[in-house]
């Protein structure tokens, strides 16, 4: 057997699993580089003789769909890994797999199926050196002597939502039909049966057919490589693109596709990994994650950015929400700096959509689209289906504007990290400033003396058409001072280009004056004297209901109690001042954080995949690890639990986000500082020690911390000498001279 198709010997690098049970979950085992997403799109039905279709997204290649294509979403791509092998004309059934293997190490799909004297092992991989290549391996191994065996590999032109423009022996270029992209995908297959290459029969346009005899014990191997170039330009044909791909991977050869490719993830790998001691669950639940947030950016794009999906299912057609900005941007910020600054820039080409979205809603300065894509438009479904199949009205497109703020919050946190100041000229700045003058005419000042946000969506998307939401507000306000610091370190450090800015947008000296007037006065809803933020107006005022009964049963809290009921309670969706508090901790003084925290984490019913490892995070803050654990091991089953019915929605990067948060922001405690990096790990129960790499202004930092001894390292790898402060204690080190700290093993779980 290749090497290539035996998985890494340690398994808490695979994710497995047989077709006894009958299903095989696509999107878990969904491969991608943040170009090409490839997965199951159907659960297979076992029996079923043909092949079950796999779907391809492109990142960005985005159409209008729908009967009155009002719908933008992601359109796949025709799937290149069609493949049917009979044994004297009986098609051999090849799918589910008998059995899956993801091995994350290495971002490759391996399959196995046994049929009679037959045995197929596969391997797919969308390459991480190259993202527009993807490789499909197949070896046969036959017992049996005298077999009639046909292999046909093609690609599948039917039922595209793609315009063909051309359909040659190797290559397709298709179009979308409104938004004017173009896709091109060049194919090459070969065989080699005995180490002979056989020569195909080409019945058909990206088709390739190969029949023989078998004799006993022969091998088989087959291979297929694809190049996708996606186009948006109306009049570019990218298919000699894909074919120039194409010829260098015939030159380079499979192997060498292969090799650049394992290189790859193993330098993500290295920057990303974080290393759990103690507790194999959970070290495979962050490598999983850490395996699909790799897969999920491509910093060579800057024209896209990632769905609440990635690419590995259909779930919200690929848009973009907040998610990437709050849930992804912090491990991409702090292990993939140049994933981060692309994600970023998407946001700045698409400020044209948010400055038209806040215009048409009659407010100044850059409303980004709650439901983003390709232009920045609004994408919100104007309404949905609900579970008993009525129309229900979708108001987060025109309510839910923290977005805004989501996003000002990532741009600060990607340049206060990175010292990333050419992306703070050329972008951030500009990001900065058009959504603080949104928040600036957002909020109205009123005969009380405060100025009111009112209308909005918080976080917690069970209450609608509020007021004064406190995450809204208080994110606002921390948007707008951050703009003016921004505007103020420009003026200062670099004034020709603050002149030509500010000459472009039309920010004078007054206009700042009037933001900082509106952030002081913004209404926070915080109470000085109990400590608490109100949720929004009125929010204590609903009725209180204890959650616990509720929490048994499989359908969600809101359900049980209805929408109405629901609306009129003190129930979250997800974390919303929790969020807050995660977000921005020094809006919380003296003991209050963790006041509200007790208040507000009993009335969240977790109904959004985002909202256990938020409050998991805050929870490890206050060093609360059993119960920071309870919610790592509730998001880590939301996409590796086994579930009865098709998982084919996508995985919850979010969630998976989040897990890495919990991790390194609750459990090793890491905060980034003005001077460097700051840890402050308590360890859960059961686990012995936990290590990982972050890069901050130039500097790679390895770090580690054991529970039972209470030692956190810090060694630095790469870069000048920098401050790192442990358990409150600042010190420098270099990288000569790397830390050692004991700061005490009791304070570890405080369960
Ligand atoms: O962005 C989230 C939102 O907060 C809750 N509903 C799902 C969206 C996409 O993940």
């Amino acid at each position: 057997m290749e090497r290539i198709l035996k998985p890494t010997a340690d398994d808490t690098w695979l994710f497995g699993m047989d077709s006894s049970g009958g299903q095989v979950s696509g999107s878990r085992f969904a491969i991608s580089n943040g170009f090409l997403g490839t997965f199951d799109a159907a659960v297979a039905s076992a029996g079923d003789p043909v092949a079950v279709p796999t779907r391809t997204y492109v990142a960005g290649l985005f159409d209008a769909v729908g009967p009155d294509g009002s719908m933008t979403a992601l359109i796949p791509a025709a799937d290149w890994l069609r493949l049917h092998i009979s044994i004297a004309g009986t098609p051999l059934v090849r799918q589910p797999f008998q059995r899956t293997v993801l091995d994350v190490s290495r971002g490759v799909l391996m399959t196995e199926t046994r049929a009679g004297s037959l045995l197929e092992r596969g391997l797919r991989l969308v390459s991480l050196h190259d993202p527009s290549v993807g490789l499909q391996l197949i070896e046969l191994g036959i017992d049996e002597a005298g077999l009639e065996v046909t292999l046909e590999a093609s690609v599948d032109l039917s039922a595209l939502d793609l315009e063909p423009q051309r359909i040659e022996h190797d290559l397709g270029v298709w179009r979308t039909r409104h938004s004017g992209q173009a896709l091109a995908m060049a194919v090459a297959a070969a065989l080699e049966i005995d180490g002979a290459d056989r020569t195909a029969a080409t019945p058909a346009p990206l088709t390739w057919s190969w029949s023989w005899t078998s004799r006993a014990g022969q091998v088989v191997r087959f291979r297929r490589a694809a190049a996708f170039v996606r186009s948006d330009a109306a009049h570019f044909d990218p298919g000699v693109k894909a074919r120039d791909t194409l010829n260098h991977i015939r030159r380079i050869g499979w192997r060498s596709v292969v090799e650049a490719h394992e290189a790859a993830w193993a330098s993500r790998w290295h920057s990303s990994d974080v290393q759990i001691a103690g507790d194999a669950e959970a070290q495979r639940a962050i490598r999983f994650a850490a395996y699909h947030l790799n897969s999920a950016a491509n910093p060579a794009d800057e024209r896209v950015s990632i769905g609440a999906r990635s690419l590995t299912g259909e779930g919200y057609h690929g848009h973009v929400f907040w998610d990437t900005e709050i849930f992804l941007l912090p491990f991409y910020i702090l292990t993939w700096p140049e994933a981060a600054r692309s994600l970023l820039l998407y946001r700045f080409h698409t400020l044209d959509g948010a400055r038209a979205k806040a215009a048409r809603m009659g407010w100044r300065g850059a409303l980004y689209a709650w439901e983003s894509a390709l232009t920045g438009a609004e994408m919100t479904p104007e309404h949905l289906k609900d579970q008993d199949g009525n129309w229900v009205e979708v108001l987060c497109g025109t309510q839910e504007q923290h977005i805004s703020a989501d996003i000002a919050y990532a741009v600060w946190q990607y340049w206060r990290t990175t010292g990333d100041d050419r992306f703070l000229l050329e972008a951030g700045a500009e990001i900065l400033l058009e959504t603080a003058r949104f928040w600036a005419s957002r909020a109205v000042p009123e005969a009380d003396g405060y100025c009111h946000i009112r209308g909005v969506i918080g976080p917690d998307e069970n209450h609608e058409h509020i007021d004064d939401n406190a995450f809204t507000n208080v994110m606002a306000r921390w948007n707008i001072r951050r703009a003016l610091e921004a505007a103020e370190m420009l003026q200062q450090r670099w004034p020709q280009h603050w002149s030509g800015l500010s000459g472009r947008l039309g920010i004078n000296e007054a206009e700042l004056r009037e933001w900082s007037g509106v952030a002081e006065r913004i209404f926070t809803g915080f109470d000085a004297k109990t400590g608490m933020y109100e949720q929004f107006s009125g929010f204590f005022d609903l009725e209180d209901i204890d959650l616990a009964p509720f929490t048994d049963r499989t359908d969600p809290v809101e359900v049980q109690l209805g929408q109405e009921r629901t609306q009129n309670a003190q129930i979250a969706k997800q974390a919303d001042v929790v969020a807050l508090l995660a977000l921005l901790p020094e809006a919380f003084p003296g003991d209050s954080g963790l006041r509200n925290f007790r208040y507000y984490e009993p009335r969240c019913s977790h109904r959004s995949s985002l909202s256990p490892a938020m409050h998991g995070l805050v929870a490890a803050r206050y060093g609360d690890t059993g119960m920071a654990m309870r919610f790592f091991r509730q998001t880590a089953a939301i996409d590796l639990a086994d579930r009865p019915g098709p998982v084919d929605e996508g995985v919850h990067i979010a969630a998976l986000g989040g897990i890495w948060m919990l991790a390194v922001f609750g459990f090793a405690g890491l905060s980034v500082r003005e001077d460097g990096i700051a840890l402050d790990p308590r360890l859960p129960e059961g686990w012995d020690s936990i290590a990982f790499r972050v890069q901050w202004r130039g500097r790679c930092l390895y770090v580690g911390a054991h529970r039972r001894s209470g030692v956190v390292e810090a060694t630095l790898e790469e870069g000048e000498p920098m401050i790192v402060t442990i358990g409150g204690e600042r010190r420098e080190i270099s990288r000569d001279q790397g830390l050692s700290m004991r700061i005490g093993s009791n304070r570890h779980s405080r369960a």
